[in-house]
């Protein structure tokens, strides 16, 4: 009753952002994202009769604050009636901090505790799991560029294009590795409840999303980039005009953008997306990694950059 499984973040350029039914965890909006390659959370699940209840390892330390969300995915995946289970979960990456690591968590979380109850799933029901554990864990079961749709009370999910069709590079830069301030799921409610912006965000989604799915059919850089710089802007303009404002960007998540302008004035296939943290994500084509990566590695403020291709979604590994 043991099993692990690795799963890589993803990126939304169509930003998911509110629900529609919190009990649910069903998005208000469909999203589009490209999985990552190069980062990665591996999650071991073991179910022992012996333990009293469930254990959480997150990083080599012991972690309660996840736990109960941890516990009830669980219990969604095994059944209320299962034994305790031992959890040990490594990233590779920041967690918490705008970097999706919630995404490759409950994806891998899903993966391994199916394979150990033998659960034998499909990858839409372990999607339809993820999710509604962490909204944008959903599209970690697939590679390359996923799109969510929730469609009449349920999400479905589907590969629009694999990785190696269209093999864009994201540069990340990580400004801060602190913990957000605000969790995503509690900002997401703030801006439903209270943002004058939130009605018309979810009405113009669908323009979005089938100006990316065009982009992506068609390996329209220029188009992919500025219907996602848009989206992403308009999701922050959204959180900015909650009361309270949420505003995840720092000093340096804006000259990281402005670097990003004079790139592309000087030519370069290269445009951001900024998450619910202050970490800039620069996507590119394979050719302008170098040039990209050096402008964000010199500003101030920016402490480390991850390069990753796209790569393909969760899947069971051999245990340690
Ligand atoms: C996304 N984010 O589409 C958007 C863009 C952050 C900004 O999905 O409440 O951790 O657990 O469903 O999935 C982050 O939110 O939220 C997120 P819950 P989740 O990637």
């Amino acid at each position: 009753m043991r099993a692990t499984a690795r799963a890589q973040p993803n990126i939304a350029l169509i930003k998911y952002w509110g629900k529609s039914d919190t009990r649910r965890n069903l998005p208000a909006v469909g999203s589009i994202s490209i999985t990552l390659a190069d980062l990665s959370t591996t999650m071991c699940v073991e179910f022992d009769k012996a333990l009293p209840g469930d254990v959480l390892t997150v990083n080599e330390r012991d972690n309660v604050d996840m736990l109960p969300r941890v516990t009830r995915c669980l219990d969604t995946v095994a059944g209320e009636q299962r034994h305790a289970a031992r959890v040990v979960s490594t990233s590779d990456f920041p967690i918490a901090a705008g970097l999706a690591s919630s995404a490759s968590a409950f994806a891998a979380l899903v993966v391994a505790a199916d394979a150990a109850v033998e659960g034998g799933r499909e990858t839409a029901q372990l999607a339809r799991l993820a999710g509604a554990a962490s909204g944008s864990a959903a599209r970690s079961l697939y590679g390359g560029f996923v799109e969510l749709e929730n469609s009449g009370g349920d999400i479905s999910l589907r590969c629009l294009r694999p990785a190696h069709e269209w093999p864009l590079r994201v540069v990340v830069a990580v400004t801060t590795v602190a913990q957000k301030p605000t969790s995503s799921t509690a900002a997401m409610e703030l801006s439903r409840k209270t943002s004058p912006f939130f009605a018309r965000w979810v009405e113009q989604q669908e323009h979005d999303l089938a100006a990316a799915r065009t982009a992506i059919a068609s390996r329209d850089f220029s188009l992919l980039a500025s219907i996602s710089e848009h989206n992403c802007l308009k999701m922050h303009s959204v959180m900015w005009a909650s009361r309270p404002p949420v505003v995840y960007w720092n000093s340096a998540t804006l000259a990281c953008m402005q670097a990003v302008r004079e790139l592309q004035s000087r030519g370069v296939a290269v445009f951001f997306t900024i998450d619910a943290g202050p970490q800039l994500k620069a996507v590119c084509e394979t050719a302008d990694e170098a040039a990209v990566r050096d402008s964000l590695e010199d500003i101030d403020g920016v402490e480390d950059i991850l390069v990753s291709g796209l790569g393909a979604g969760a899947a069971r590994i051999a245990d340690a």
